[in-house]
């Protein structure tokens, strides 16, 4: 009796240690809904889901695409994702600080480049750059990516960056 526990003991030992080791490999592997990093000069970085950036609060903003065609765009400004990571903002933006400046990296390989300053409520009252996840109460188009940057006051549309997949932080 008493070596039948015994036994019955170590295989549940085992198998804790088993699923343990087997939980640990889950969490190494990265989440596959995770569609934004943010990294670099952050307090943290950050793996996003699209549900953990609804989470943000939203705007929409109209402007017109490159085609000249209005439409509602949906998202959160990037200065919230910023925030969310600990980035430098407000009266955190003076001195070295000020040498600062966002990548933002699309699965194409391309990539702009916006000053803090420019994303920063502290600095600029009505400027909007979203971080749009829908399009006229749509979600986005295969070729706008899940995440496209939406910058509504510039007429031309290069920093307008598609397929988002990353946000870094540099120091020039
Ligand atoms: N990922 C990615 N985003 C991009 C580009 C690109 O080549 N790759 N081109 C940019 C340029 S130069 C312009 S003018 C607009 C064009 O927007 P559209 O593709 O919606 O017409 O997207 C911008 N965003
Ligand atoms: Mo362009």
């Amino acid at each position: 009796m008493i070596h039948a526990c015994r036994v019955s003991t170590t295989a549940t030992l085992l198998l804790f240690v088993l699923c343990s080791v087997a939980a640990g490999q889950v969490k190494q592997s990265p989440a596959p809904d995770v569609v934004l990093s943010v990294k670099g000069e952050v307090a943290r970085e950050l793996k996003l889901t699209l549900a953990d950036i609804a989470k943000l609060p939203r705007r929409i903003v109209r402007a017109k695409d490159h085609d000249g065609k209005e439409a509602a765009y949906e998202g959160v400004e990037i200065s919230e994702v910023l925030k969310l990571a600990g980035a430098p903002s407000g009266e955190e933006l003076r001195g070295k600080n000020l040498a600062l400046f966002l990548v933002v990296d699309a699965a194409d390989g391309y990539r702009a480049v916006f000053a803090l300053p420019e994303l920063d409520r502290a600095f600029t009252e009505q400027r909007v750059i979203l971080l749009a996840d829908r399009r006229d109460g749509k979600a986005l188009s295969k070729d706008d990516g899940r995440l496209r940057i939406v910058v509504p006051d510039e007429k031309r549309h290069g920093r307008w960056v598609r397929q988002v997949v990353s946000l870094t932080i540099r120091r020039s």
